[in-house]
Order: C-alpha cells, then structure tokens, then sequence
C-alpha cells in the first residue's frame, strides 16, 4: 500500500491557480502535501501559506523581499530562498513528485524546463511555456520521461475525453470557449471599452493576464497552440466554438464522428485535483453541475474579423519557428501596457500584428533562441507602443 503523500511544489502559489490549488491540498491532506511554495512579490500571502501549510522551502522570485520573509519565518523549519534561479533549482529538489506549474507569462519556462530534466510531474498551468517553445518542451518530457498534466481546464477536458483512446483516430478538437465580456461586441463597440470592463470575466475567476487574454480572445489562441502541442494534433483540426455557459470544458471528435465531451461547473480546482490525484478521482465537495437548471447550453462561431487575437495566433503558428514566441512577447507587453492605460483594447491586436512582421524570425530556434527571442519582442512591442 502506497501511503507516502504526493510531494508537491506549487511555483506561484500567490496566484490564481496556487491559491485554488492550495484549497485543493487543504481537502486531501491524507493525499498530497506541500513541499515548495513560490511567489513573485506577494510576501504577506505567502507568510501566510507557509505558516500554514509548513512547505520544506519557500521561493520569493523578488529578492528584495528576502528579508522580511526570513524574519517572518524564523521561527519555523522551514528553508528560506530568494531570486528567479531558487526557483529553477528548488523544482529539481529529489523529494519533490509533482511540480504545478502556476507562473504567469514567459517566466515559467524556465522552472518548467528544469522540472522536465529532473524527470517530475509538471502539472502545467502555464499555458505560455508551451505557446513558445511547444516542440522542445514535449520533446524533453518524451527524454526524461517527465509526464506532463494539463491543468487548463479546457486540456484536461481532451484529456479526459482522449482515456484509454490512445490508439484511435481523432477528427479534431472542439475548443470551448467562453467568449469573454464582449461576446457580441462589434469593432466599433471595443473601440473604447476599458480595462474595468475587460477584468469582468462572465464565468470563470483568474488573474489579470489571463482575463484579459480572455477578453480578446488571445486566451483561446494561445490555447489553441497549447493543444497542438500536448495532443500533437494539426492547428487545423483544432476549432474554437465559443459556449458562453462553460459546461463543457472541450470536446473530442473521433474518426467515427462521435463526440466526446468533458462537462461540469466552471471551477478550476477540478482541472487542478484532477491533475494531483491523476489517473485516480477524488472526492471532493465542488459544486456538481444540476441539469435542471442548464437547459440552454449554446454553441456558436467566433468572429475571427472582430477578435483579430485568434487568427494572429493560428498565423504564428503556421508559421511556425519562433513566431509564436514573438506573439506571447508582443502579447504580453500588450496586456501589461493595456492595464496601465497605455495602449487600447484594439490597440492590443494592433502591436501584436507589427510585432509578428518586425521581430527576427528564426525557422529552427533552439531553446535559448527562444530566451533572446522574447526579450527582442518586448523591446519591438514597446517601440511600437512608444511610436503611437
Ligand atoms: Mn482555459
């Protein structure tokens, strides 16, 4: 009998994702237990998840805060480590058994990239590690034979749909979609809504950076090549259906035409447990979902013309090379400077597209070109930002 506790490092703990699945650790104390935290500038919230969850070590990415997490934690075994490298080196820690992977943006290749060498778990969160470097990424867990689970709730619905499918063919991938505030909106219409109303997701509740994604649609299309990769499926045989209700998390299409489907309540700690406790179920006292009450569950195409994100997202990865990469540089930056008030909603599209066309593009980028690749990007991004 297997009584040891599922070791697990959780890189942004002070987020979304880490906080929900702090929760989700909270339920299974008997399973899983906390073996790293890491943050990149939240200390109070971290104080708070060290002492309680007693983690063998802590990780703040900002060293400034170094000391006053060290004097808050005196008191307590527990190792005390401060910089962007504690956290590549802590994911490699022997006892460590799975590392979710709850950063945001590009910086949470890095850690990732090392978690795969190490050969652990990556319960991945972090859709960008695979929107820039897919190939290589999957190509080193095959190497180290370091599983990757999605957590992304509409991966772990293919997933899910693909068990015990390995050698059936697929038809495509159903991406569901939610749509966002501005479903409906025409051109004209988002010309001036504002960060306000772009933080106000209608089902889902996540940070910022994916917010907004989500508002613009960007969020699907980094999805999009997020999938492509973990499923190693053709972008084209990938369709975003926009489902406004986010029952179903995604949806598989077989060679036979049948459809399978992944459905439940909107709630993140699902996909999180789901990938802790894999391939077992957990009971657990989430909200199951009454279909009483989910009598209009709808389906409908999103408008490419209006949300341009998504069509720049299958460019990039047609193009293929390091032109994803360029697109999460451009992305990002766009996104940071939206919510500083800097650049419009539409502007967001707009820096993306010139970013794609004046950034260096290499066809076999190796993974450190991917390193130089994003820091070109942003400085284009922010030159074309500064031009306007
Ligand atoms: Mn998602």
């Amino acid at each position: 009998m297997d009584i040891r506790k599922k070791q697990i490092a959780i890189l942004g703990s002070t987020g979304s994702i880490g906080t929900q699945a702090l929760d989700v650790i909270d339920q299974h104390p008997d399973k899983f237990e906390v073996y790293a935290l890491t943050a990149n500038n939240n200390i109070e919230l971290l104080i708070e998840q060290a002492i309680k969850f007693k983690p063998e070590v802590v990780v703040i990415a900002n060293d400034k805060n170094y000391l006053i997490l060290k004097e808050a934690l005196n008191n307590y075994p527990i190792k005390v480590w401060a910089g962007i490298d504690a956290i590549s080196d802590v994911v490699q820690t022997s006892d460590i058994d799975v590392v979710l992977a709850a950063m945001v943006g590009f910086s949470g290749l890095r850690p990732t990239i090392n978690a795969l060498k190490a050969g652990k778990t990556v319960a991945l969160a972090n859709k960008e590690t695979l929107v820039v470097a897919g190939e290589q990424i999957i190509e080193l867990a095959l190497k180290n034979q370091a599983p990757i689970l999605p957590v992304d709730s509409e991966h772990s619905a293919i997933f899910q749909c693909l068990n015990g499918e390995d050698l059936n063919r697929i038809n495509k991938i159903w991406l569901t979609a939610s749509g966002g505030p501005f479903r409906n909106f025409t051109r004209e219409q988002l010309q001036d809504v504002t960060k306000k109303q772009a933080l106000k997701h209608p089902s889902w509740n996540m940070g910022a950076k994916v917010t907004i994604d989500s508002s613009t649609l960007m969020n699907k299309g980094l999805e999009m090549i997020e999938a492509r990769w973990l499923f190693d499926i053709k972008p084209s045989c990938i369709e975003v259906v926009v489902h406004p209700q986010s029952i179903v998390h995604s949806m598989v299409e077989f060679e036979d035409t049948s459809v399978m489907a992944q459905m439940g309540m909107p709630d993140m700690r699902v996909p999180i447990q789901y990938a802790f406790s894999y391939p077992q179920r957990l009971k657990s006292d989430f909200k199951p979902a009454n279909f009483f009450e989910l009598s209009n569950l709808t389906f409908e195409e999103p408008n490419l013309e209006v949300f341009k994100n998504l069509s720049y997202a299958y460019d990039a990865i047609n193009k293929g090379g390091n032109m994803p990469c360029i697109l999460n540089a451009a992305n990002e930056i766009a996104v940071e400077q939206f919510l500083q008030d800097r650049v419009s909603f539409l502007g967001m599209s707009d820096v993306i597209e010139q970013t794609m066309q004046r950034a260096s593009f290499i066809e076999k980028p190796t993974l450190d070109d991917y390193f130089a690749t994003d820091i070109e990007a942003r400085e284009v991004a922010i030159d074309i930002i500064n031009q306007q």
